[in-house]
């Protein structure tokens, strides 16, 4: 069911030569690009009536508007289960807590007396925030895209999520229930490539319908349709990420116990078929029982034929045996996965030592899904080894640092000849002389 990789016996390589024998799922954005190209070209050109007849082809529901009625997402919040009302108020409860101290103050510092650079960070204007509705409709994505951008101060939020046939065309009502849990009022019914490309370059509005202002930034997880459509309007808009499909990577030792360990990896491979759960151990009897769990579990589980197998059996999926506890955590960090957790003795040191992880979970009682719903932390993550240079969402994902720079006269004239010498130096000489104007076209005296 799951593969595996034997690294016990030779040294193990260094940086890209160790990533490469790690598995990984293809997720080729480069080639979606050309199919989204015209959809977005379309509804460039002929806005809202392009978003609605590409969703009618592409996902055979002709909406009559784009915009979801308030009363609609009224309904949806009075008729949802309260248990799942409940569930879901606490982990806006928890992820507010958590992102309400990531908000970053203004700072000043004084260069010199007289001069100041002072960074103030302003949230991006106006967001939109893309839902999924297909195999994954996931509200709890909506909370954990919204809260952050909420907690930045954001002031125009606007999500989309595909209309669904069997909900007259409006997109899921667990999705619009959690919009209007967190107070988000402005919502589209588009799919895909199109719902990004709308928020891009707006529509028009129309009797009835107000149309969509552009958005600054698009952010939330998607298909690679809609990673493509990120990819192309990226520089029009602000993206957060080109997610890929989840991973799971446990690194683990003899301590651990492989209930907890195959309940986990088949957690994230319900995902999707090219989700990818990845197993990295020193203890050859871990991985013996972990495979035997796995059979038993994935036997009892739900999603079986459609995404666990495939994506356990797939090969960006394994077990990775290594000599030691050492071996495992460069291992890890040559992976980056998107969800670390750490099962091994004295876990908490051991995650100390981690460097690329989208998230560490720490321990027996941090699985991944605690992560996913009710920790407190964003479930928005880097895939793909991004995690080597990039972090999850967060409050930082919304507001721009911009420096604010007060000079006096007197500290202007201080430093006024070395920036003459670099403006020479660079051969830029009027940048010098916008220095000079202000000095009787002289270089003040250095003290
Ligand atoms: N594990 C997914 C997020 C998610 N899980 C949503 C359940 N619902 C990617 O981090
Ligand atoms: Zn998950």
């Amino acid at each position: 069911m799951i593969s595996r990789i034997d690294l016990r016996g030779e040294a193990l390589p260094e940086g890209s030569a160790l990533r490469d024998l790690l598995p990984r799922a293809e997720f080729d954005v480069e080639a979606a690009l050309e199919k989204v190209r015209p959809i977005c070209e379309g509804v460039r050109h002929h806005g809202a009536a392009a978003v609605i007849d590409y969703g009618e082809k592409f996902d055979g529901v002709r909406v009559p508007s784009l915009r979801v009625p308030a009363e609609a997402l009224t309904r949806a919040l009075d008729e949802l289960d309260p248990a799942v009302r409940a569930a879901l108020e606490e982990s806006i409860r928890r992820a507010r807590k958590v992102h309400r101290e990531q908000r970053r103050t203004t700072h000043t510092t004084q260069v010199v007396p007289g001069g100041t650079v002072t960074e103030k960070w302003i949230p991006v204007e106006r967001v939109g925030l893309y839902v999924p509705g297909g195999r994954s409709v996931y509200p709890s994505s909506v909370v954990m895209n919204v809260v952050p951008a909420q907690e930045a101060g954001v002031e125009g939020l606007a999500v989309a999520s595909p209309p669904q046939r069997e909900f007259g065309g409006l997109p899921h009502p667990t999705i619009l229930a959690a919009c209007a849990l967190l107070g988000v009022d402005e919502v589209y019914a588009a799919c895909g490539a199109q719902a990004v490309a709308m928020f891009a370059y707006g529509t028009e509005g129309t009797a009835g319908d107000p149309g969509c202002a552009p958005v600054d930034l698009v952010t939330g997880p998607g298909n690679i349709y809609v990673a493509a459509a990120k990819r192309l309007l990226k520089g029009r808009i602000g993206i957060d990420a080109e997610a890929g499909p989840t991973e799971i990577a446990i690194l683990a030792d003899s301590t651990a116990d492989p209930v907890h360990v195959a309940a986990d990896l088949i957690s994230q491979a319900e995902h999707d078929p090219m989700a990818a759960s990845v197993l990295v151990t020193d203890s050859a009897e871990l991985a013996e029982a972990t495979e035997a769990e796995l059979k038993t579990q994935v036997a009892a589980s739900k999603h079986v034929d459609d995404r666990i197998v495939p994506a356990l059996a797939g090969k960006q999926s394994a077990i990775v045996l290594v000599k030691d506890i050492a071996d495992g955590l460069r291992v890890v960090d040559a992976y980056g996965a998107e969800h670390l957790e750490i099962q091994t003795a004295d876990a908490a040191a051991v995650a100390d030592r981690v460097r690329n992880a989208g998230a560490v979970f720490v321990g027996p009682w941090a699985p991944v899904s605690l992560g996913d719903y009710c920790a407190g932390s964003n479930h928005v993550l880097p895939t793909g080894g991004c995690a080597c240079h990039s972090s999850g969402l967060s409050v930082q994902s919304f507001l721009r640092g911009v420096h604010i720079v007060d000079y006096t006269r007197d500290a202007l004239a201080e430093v006024a000849h070395h920036v003459v010498t670099l403006a020479e130096a660079e051969d830029l000489p009027a940048h010098g002389a916008a220095i000079k104007a202000r000095f009787g076209w002289k270089v003040p005296e250095s003290k």
